[in-house]
């Protein structure tokens, strides 16, 4: 069991952010320590939602309270995804500061997606590629924001695997690539590709399900997921497939239910006990 801090959004309704998050980790076995960003009704997704954003004010006086009562010493792991401005990024720096020495990071570089673009305000594209990266022990970008992240654009496999490989030089010890198409893969399959500084690289395939809309906070389940396989002390390839195992039968239980949201209560036990999924060593 580890300690993990994640500061990301909450939303009363439905699961991004937080809430789509703290389950997988605590069914991981996890303590999951939770500061909110914002508190909005529901996701930015909707045409329409209510609540607001927290200052620096706030968010800091959450983290002294913390600090006060002992439990930022106690972290193994800073959790942070979707940043509302760049503001909190400068914020989550100086969490780092005040984590102990070592605490690793996973920084999910949320800034756009293919099709889509960027859909973050000015400024944080930068903050991830300047500020972040140095000091991220894992990240978890999809195609598009790692062709950003590294400058190249992602056509073939071993495009993404370079992109990768460029990303370990800017500093993180393991990238988690969370949706990669490129010219080998079939209409109706997605890959995830896992890659480690020390050179090793792990691919999965699962079906490509159809959404619309897309549900979202997908992402951010995934990298909870992941850090948590990785707290648990998964080797890499591992790591991998069980994270990707459980988000397809999570796709599948909200493709099933037929809801706008992530069917996340239903998808629990395959968070806990993900079914097997064959990993291709590159
Ligand atoms: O899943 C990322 C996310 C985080 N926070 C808020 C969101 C979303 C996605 O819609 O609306 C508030």
């Amino acid at each position: 069991m580890k300690q993990i801090l994640s500061i990301q959004s909450h939303v009363a309704y439905g699961y991004v952010g937080n809430r789509a998050a703290t389950l997988p980790l605590q069914r991981l076995g996890h303590e999951v320590t939770v500061i909110n960003t914002v508190q909005f009704s529901n996701h930015t997704g909707y045409l329409k939602w209510t609540g607001e954003v927290f200052s620096a004010d706030h968010i800091e006086s959450i983290l002294d309270g913390l600090e006060s009562l002992g439990a930022l010493e106690k972290m193994d792991a800073l959790l942070t995804g979707y940043l509302g401005d760049p503001a909190i990024g400068e914020i989550i720096l100086s969490v780092l500061d005040r984590l102990p020495e070592g605490t690793r990071w996973l920084c999910d570089p949320v800034m756009g997606d293919v099709g889509r673009g960027f859909f973050v305000r000015p400024g944080i594209p930068d903050y991830f590629r300047q500020k972040a990266l140095a000091r991220a022990s894992i990240i978890t970008p999809n195609q598009f924001e790692l062709e950003y992240l590294a400058g190249r654009q992602i056509l073939t496999l071993e495009d993404a695997r370079k992109a990768c490989l460029m990303i370990h030089e800017m500093g993180p010890e393991t990238v988690l690539l969370t949706s990669l198409i490129h010219d080998g893969t079939r209409d109706d399959e997605i890959q995830m590709l896992a890659s480690s500084k020390s050179g090793k690289q792990f691919l999965v395939t699962t079906p490509r399900l159809q959404f619309d809309p897309a549900p979202n906070g997908a992402g951010d389940c995934t990298s909870a997921l992941f850090l948590g396989h990785i707290l648990s002390g998964a080797p890499l390839d591992q790591a991998l497939s069980k994270t990707a195992s459980s988000i397809f039968a999570l796709f599948e239980k909200t493709l099933a239910a037929g809801r706008r949201e992530l069917n996340m209560i239903a998808a629990q036990d395959d968070f806990a006990r993900p079914a097997p999924l064959a990993v291709m060593t590159l």
